[in-house]
């Protein structure tokens, strides 16, 4: 079968925009390759989960004599090896990890970049056969190249990040990125194992019908949030609606929806957890530089996510992201 030379792989698109910058070193590109290549790696083991009975339980031995992992610890392992091997990280922050890994040899020292990511998000669904993703924010690092990373280099806003993505392993698998520059989707083509450009240029659409929110936790969210869900619920054509709800449960599956066809995404603060459930270096940063980039917004309530400087690595918040105009709603019953 002929391979269609009108699409774009990943690596094509990397290095045609690495001629456009006058002094890029290509270390950006080298990280995003190595991104992408964990996450086929990952992509491989999600296909086979529902099979994970037949190849043997988790922490049993399988018949080609391997200890069979947790797909979470299995997807972690990946990004954070592949990472470490290449020349573009000095170090990574998981949400899997209690702390940050410092990759402590002279070519990682060397490097310019460190990485957060969740490397496997959404994972109540995996077992159910439904969409799951990784998430990631690439930052260059503040303390000087040639040491070891610290803390402070994990620590730092969302606004300082160079690039952030995800990949969301669906009815088709996609890499989405972005960096100032732009959002690009590619989707990876199983057939010779390429991500390809599918959707260049990502933009959200300013405003969208769907608002995705976790309707159980409805009585325990704030009166400003109970008031803004059910104006979404009453929205008639006359006021641009009806809305209508989707909730998958996986945010990157959700977020990536709202991304493409216009919608708000929430996960507000509750009675019993009021940062809410989502960590801001792993889940929330990256995704709200993405929707930044692509001309939307995110909030925690009263600042914006990007702006919120961080204290310590795990660190929850609640999150509202979305659509411009749909955001712009939200906070007038916000500031209520
Ligand atoms: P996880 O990191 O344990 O997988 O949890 C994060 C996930 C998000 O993908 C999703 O938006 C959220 O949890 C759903 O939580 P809930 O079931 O409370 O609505
Ligand atoms: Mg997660």
């Amino acid at each position: 079968m002929a391979v269609n030379r009108k699409v774009q792989t990943l690596d094509e698109f990397t290095i045609q925009q690495l001629r456009d910058v006058p002094n890029a070193t290509g270390e950006l590109s080298h990280l995003l390759r190595n991104i992408g290549l964990a996450a086929k790696r990952v992509n491989t083991e999600v296909n086979k989960a529902g099979l994970v009975d037949i190849l043997g339980d988790v922490g049993t031995v399988n018949v080609q004599g391997e200890e069979v992992k947790k797909l979470d610890v299995f997807a972690n392992e990946q990004f954070t090896g592949v990472l470490s091997h290449g020349i573009a990280c000095a170090g990574i922050a998981s949400e899997e990890l209690d702390d940050y890994v410092p990759f402590d040899d002279v070519k990682s020292n060397n490097s310019k970049y460190v990485c957060v990511f969740d490397p496997l998000d959404g994972s109540s669904n995996i077992d159910v056969n439904v969409s799951i993703g990784t998430i990631f924010g690439v930052y260059k690092r503040k303390t000087p190249i040639g040491t070891v990373v610290t803390k402070e280099d994990f620590l730092q806003a969302g606004n300082k990040q160079v690039a952030a993505g995800y990949i969301v392993y669906g009815s088709s698998t996609m890499l989405v990125y972005a960096t100032r520059r732009g959002v690009q989707g590619f989707t990876l083509d199983p057939s010779i194992g390429e991500w390809t450009l599918s959707h260049p240029d990502i933009k959200c659409p300013e405003k969208g019908k769907i608002y995705s929110v976790n309707h159980g936790n409805f009585f325990q969210y704030e009166e400003k949030v109970r008031n803004y869900i059910n104006e979404c619920q009453h929205k008639t054509k006359a006021n641009g609606g009806p809305y209508t709800q989707r909730y998958i449960g996986s945010m990157v599956s959700d977020v990536h929806r709202n991304l493409i066809k216009g919608g708000i995404f929430m996960y507000p603060g509750t009675t019993d957890k009021p940062n809410g459930k989502l960590r801001l270096l792993y889940e929330c940063n990256p995704f709200a530089f993405i929707m930044s980039v692509a001309g939307g917004r995110a909030t925690n309530g009263k600042t914006r996510i990007l702006d919120i400087e961080p204290t310590e690595l795990h660190q929850r918040t609640p999150l509202y992201i979305g659509s411009k105009l749909m955001m712009d709603e939200l906070e007038t019953y916000l500031n209520a």
